[in-house]
């Protein structure tokens, strides 16, 4: 049977119940994550897990764990489902208090729930690249904090989905921000953009790597923000996420980028992420 973590246990997943006052279902009252597995490994876990204490400071909720304790619990529940690739999916909401948006009193725990997932990686995206559209970035002030409040980014990827598009590039005016679930970068003369890390966007686990990544194939990399237009002139764009990784894109609205095919940066980018990954595997 497929387990899940449940506040400090490994329990059947088909055994979990959940209040109706849990405040994540009433509220969307906390903070989640997605770490990626590779052959049985957790990749980025240290960032992904520093990142999810980040945004508990941030939203004022404590972690009843530490940092450790929490890596050694996310390991033990790879282990306990024999997970080979796939990912890890982990929320923590403000706990079950009777419903009222003034946080509860001191004594309410926090939910904890992580379960498995087992999923392909997606390689044809990779060859090929995908499609999105523009869509205007609605979202709150603080997209920095990865909040389960997310109806911003579903709606923008619901109207990606009804365009045959995978993913939403939203903007606020001109300026573009991030994908519904990823960032964006765009490639112009051999210089790489991206938007700053502020409170417009997630900090990518997956754009940190793609930073190192440039890094390594001395690409230079200019964290400031483009506008729609700069971007359909763009030589490359391409999006990052945990799951997607570096994943081409070649077609915005009705513009085709540049050829139409992945470009060699990009290239270049999957190909050092690729290390990463394999140096995961050695140690
Ligand atoms: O499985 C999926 O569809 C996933 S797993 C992670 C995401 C989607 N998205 C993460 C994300 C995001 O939601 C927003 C708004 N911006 C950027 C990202 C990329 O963050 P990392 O690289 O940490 O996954």
């Amino acid at each position: 049977m497929t387990k899940m973590l449940y506040n400090d246990s490994l329990i059947d997943i088909n055994d979990a119940k959940l209040s109706i006052n849990d405040r994540g279902f009433q509220f969307g009252d906390g903070i989640y994550e997605v770490i990626k597995v590779y052959d049985g490994s957790m990749f980025t876990a240290t960032e992904h897990i520093d990142r999810l204490y980040r945004s508990a400071d941030e939203i004022r909720l404590v972690i009843p764990y530490t940092k450790d304790v929490l890596h050694k619990m996310l390991y033990d529940l790879v282990e306990a489902n024999e997970l080979v690739t796939g990912h890890i999916y982990l929320q923590i909401t403000r706990g079950v208090a009777p419903r009222n948006h003034a946080f509860p009193t001191e004594f309410t725990m926090p939910t904890f729930i992580a379960y498995t997932q087992e999923a392909k990686r997606p390689i044809n995206n990779h060859r090929f690249g995908v499609s999105a559209i523009f869509v205007e970035d609605i979202r709150w002030l603080r997209c920095d904090i990865k909040s389960l409040n997310l109806l911003g980014n579903v709606l923008a990827k619901q109207k990606a989905h009804e365009a045959h598009c995978y993913e939403a590039i939203q903007h606020r005016g001109e300026i573009i921000t991030e994908g519904a679930s990823s960032n964006i970068y765009g490639i112009k003369d051999g210089v790489l953009y991206t938007h700053p890390i502020n409170n417009y966007i997630l900090n990518g686990i997956t754009r940190q790597v793609v930073m190192e990544c440039c890094k390594k194939i001395k690409l230079p990399v200019v964290e400031e923000p483009f506008t729609k237009e700069q971007a359909l002139q763009m030589d490359e764009v391409f999006l990052s996420s945990t799951t997607s990784e570096i994943t081409p894109i070649i077609k915005i609205d009705d513009t085709i980028i540049q050829s139409g095919e992945p470009g060699k940066y990009t290239r270049k980018i999957q190909l050092a992420f690729e290390e990463k990954i394999q140096q995961l595997l050695l140690v």
